[in-house]
């Protein structure tokens, strides 16, 4: 069996590009509003040349790797890793229910859909680690029981990859689309995911070189919690004691969002976490 070292910036960052340029985003921004934003954009370029006396040989080094960045397909890498957590953070203000955190660049819909007590598509080397099972209930913000919802989740493996960003995974591996019961519970098993580095081969990676930065994400899941007329939750869940829990390279760690599994009598790792879905507000 041949392992692999490190993600390659060629199978995920390119793949993530692809799958996104696909989906045809737009939104409602007026010219206003684009001229204040931008506007104000290109005065903090302005400030921090003038502040750092930005060199010709910077910029024209900051041109290139910029060009690369788009030819390397990682501007969903880059801008998931450096502003989503902003985005999100922003967003998500006025909500009471489970904390959310960034997407990421790659949730990929359509995962098989799978009953409220499954087990996540696996091959057998991920079934060699102890089982990681995540259990509770979706309610709304009353605590009422949300039959029917549904919980996508996806993660890397024991190695640091996900599925369809690694070409030798199988196309769903530790991907699912979990319908709760009739009174919104689940109890899903999978595995503990590794820590996440950010593929170091591309120039994302090389940025975080050059600057002395760490490429590390704490190991987590990735969750997108849906039911008619609510919020969509989308969120990640970490491990409590975990590395990189305080130095997350993406900024997308929060107190509410870590699990501490206990051990039962199968050597299972076993955790409860529910999941609050406010009214849906955008
Ligand atoms: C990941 O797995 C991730 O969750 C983020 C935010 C960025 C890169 C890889
Ligand atoms: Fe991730």
């Amino acid at each position: 069996m041949t392992t692999i070292e490190n993600p390659t910036a060629a199978g995920s960052g390119t793949a993530a590009t692809d799958k996104f340029k696909g989906a045809k985003f737009t939104a409602e921004t007026t010219p206003e509003r684009l001229s204040a934003i931008a506007t104000e954009a290109f005065a903090g370029f302005s400030a921090l040349i003038q502040k750092h006396a930005i060199t010709y040989p910077e910029y024209r080094v900051l041109k290139q790797w910029l060009i690369d960045v788009g030819e390397g397909g990682e501007w969903p890498l880059l801008l998931d890793v450096f502003v989503e957590h902003d985005i999100e953070e922003v967003n998500s203000r006025q909500l009471e229910g489970t904390k959310g955190s960034i997407e990421g660049p790659y949730y990929v819909p359509g995962a098989p859909v799978l009953p409220a007590r499954c087990t996540l598509p696996m091959r057998d080397e991920d079934r060699a680690h102890p089982a990681l099972v995540l259990r509770g209930q979706v309610t709304d913000l009353r605590s009422n029981g949300l039959g029917g919802a549904v919980i996508e989740l996806w993660h890397a493996d024991d190695e640091g990859f996900y599925s369809q960003f690694a070409p030798h995974l199988p196309e769903w591996n530790l991907r699912g689309t979990v319908v709760t019961d009739s009174d919104g519970r689940y109890e899903i098993t999978t595995i503990q995911p590794a820590p996440y580095q950010i593929p170091t081969d591309g120039p994302t990676g090389q940025f975080i070189e050059a600057a002395g930065w760490h490429p590390w994400r704490p190991a987590h899941l990735h969750l997108r919690v849906t039911f008619p007329d609510k919020q969509p939750i989308i969120t990640q869940l970490y491990f409590a004691g975990g590395e990189w829990i305080d130095d997350d390279v993406a900024s997308a760690t929060k107190p509410e969002l870590l699990l501490d599994p206990q051990l039962d009598e199968q050597g299972r790792k076993v955790v409860d976490y529910d999941f609050k879905l406010d009214p849906a507000l955008y």
